[in-house]
């Protein structure tokens, strides 16, 4: 066998799998993040402040519902799609949150389920970025069971009123429409509830650990009217809202493999110059050890959502497989980022080194869209037939 060197940021040359098109998007996101988020990043989690600035560019660049069609929308398939958000996460999960949270879980209900009003009303605007989405699910009290929401809809002649709160919701306070689920006499159905409607108020969560250059709020409905034409009308029950987590479970599998080679990239660097007992760092066997299991869990990782990329563009894609590239690349990219920052010694607790950072959003990406256990109670669901959640 020739012995060739092998290229360690892509040890199987991954790469060779992504088309033309799909390289240049990849190049084009990777050189825009380095370009205008890398240098302003530390300082922005630091202040705990989202950079807004950029969203005009990210809506100008086409990142936004990128995987839907019309309405100005990209169109562009699904690997595209999740290389996109890579390359946003290798900067930061809160950019990548931003455009998750505003492509599939804004975008997509209103495209899935939403009336045609609907769609040219928000599509176009929310697409180039001129307004901004949230989703609110989860309750202080429904989080990996949002099926026991206390939220209410009630219908009234021509309007709905809502009462309850939603807790932990991105751009909530930013936002100038809210994806909103509520329980209904029909049972769970969605609503659109625009910014500024009476009785509607949204609070930031002050004081997070993880996320910090991510807005996340509180939203509360007290008797808020809204016209019956704010009812997402195709929306059916719970499995609706969860049509939409599919979206973004599979674009956050995507994206912890950029916080992952962040932190792997810089762990390798640091190690290779850091002097320690006269030599460098990356001579010793325990580290070489930590950075071949980096280097195998990555290279899995990637495999595993080319692999789902391609069964999501035949639509062949189950729930249960987006659950295991999310459980899966997610605990891989946080191990990562907890062995790099350990690596880096004193230095991986500081901002100027991407580590901690990373490590700190990584947790929040690991509890959020479906936690860990939540989606092994999934696959042993999927597997045995058996539910475990504890609820039947
Ligand atoms: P269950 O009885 O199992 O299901 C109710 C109905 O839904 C169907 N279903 C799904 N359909 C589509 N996609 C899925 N992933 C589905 N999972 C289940 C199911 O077949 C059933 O259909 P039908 O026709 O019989 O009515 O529901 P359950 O109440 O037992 O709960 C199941 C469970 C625990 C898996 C689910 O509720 C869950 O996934 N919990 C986790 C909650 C979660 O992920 N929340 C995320 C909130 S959004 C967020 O975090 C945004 S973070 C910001 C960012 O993305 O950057
Ligand atoms: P809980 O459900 O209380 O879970 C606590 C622990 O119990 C976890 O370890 C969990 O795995 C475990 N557990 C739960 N059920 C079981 C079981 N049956 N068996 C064994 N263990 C179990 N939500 C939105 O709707 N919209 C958003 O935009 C949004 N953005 C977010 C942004 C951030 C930064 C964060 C941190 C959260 C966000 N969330 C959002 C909320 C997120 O989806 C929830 O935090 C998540 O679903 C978990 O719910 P919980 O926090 O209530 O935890």
């Amino acid at each position: 066998m020739i012995k060739k060197k092998n290229n360690p940021f892509d040890f199987y040359n991954v790469e060779e799998l992504f088309d033309d098109d799909e390289k240049l998007i990849q190049k084009t996101v990777r050189e825009f993040i380095r370009r205008e988020l890398l240098d302003v990043i530390a300082d922005c989690y630091e202040k705990a402040e989202f950079p807004k600035k950029l969203i005009p560019q990210v809506g100008k660049l086409g990142l936004l519902g990128a995987n839907l069609q019309g309405y100005g929308c990209a169109g562009l398939n699904n690997t595209a799609y999740g290389l996109i958000l890579q390359e946003l996460e290798r900067g930061d999960s809160g950019l990548r949150s931003f455009v998750s949270v505003q492509g599939s879980l804004v975008m997509y209900p209103i495209y899935a389920f939403g009336s045609d009003a609907q769609k040219e009303k928000w599509l176009p605007l929310l697409q180039k970025g001129h307004a901004i989405g949230c989703f609110g699910l989860t309750e202080p009290d429904a989080g990996s069971d949002p099926g026991s929401m206390k939220t209410k809809a009630i219908r009234k002649k021509n309007s709905y009123v809502l009462n309850g709160s939603k807790a932990w919701i991105t751009n909530g306070t930013v936002a100038d429409v809210a994806v909103v689920w509520a329980q209904t006499d029909d049972g769970i159905r969605g609503f659109l509830v625009e910014k500024g409607t009476p009785g509607f108020e949204a609070k930031d969560i002050k004081g997070k650990l993880a996320l910090r250059a991510s807005v996340t709020s509180v939203l509360y409905f007290s008797d808020c009217e809204i016209p019956a034409e704010n009812l997402l009308p195709k929306t059916q029950g719970l499995k609706s809202a969860l049509m939409c987590l599919n979206q973004a479970r599979y674009g956050i599998s995507w994206g912890v493999i950029g916080a992952a080679l962040a932190c792997y990239e810089q762990a390798l660097s640091y190690c290779e110059q850091r002097k320690i007992f006269g030599k460098p760092l990356s001579s010793f066997q325990m580290i070489q050890e930590k950075l071949a299991w980096m280097v195998t869990e990555i290279t899995k990782a990637q495999l595993l959502v080319w692999r789902l990329s391609k069964l999501k563009d035949n639509d062949h894609i189950t729930p249960a497989q987006i659950s295991l590239a999310k459980r899966n690349n997610c605990w891989m990219a946080l191990e990562i980022a907890r062995m790099s920052r350990d690596m880096l010694g004193a230095n991986g607790t500081a901002y100027e080194y991407v580590v901690g950072r990373h490590m700190c959003n990584l947790e929040a990406v690991k509890t959020y869209e479906g936690t860990h256990d939540i989606h092994t109670l999934v696959l042993g669901e999927a597997l045995t037939g058996h539910s475990a959640f504890g609820n039947k």
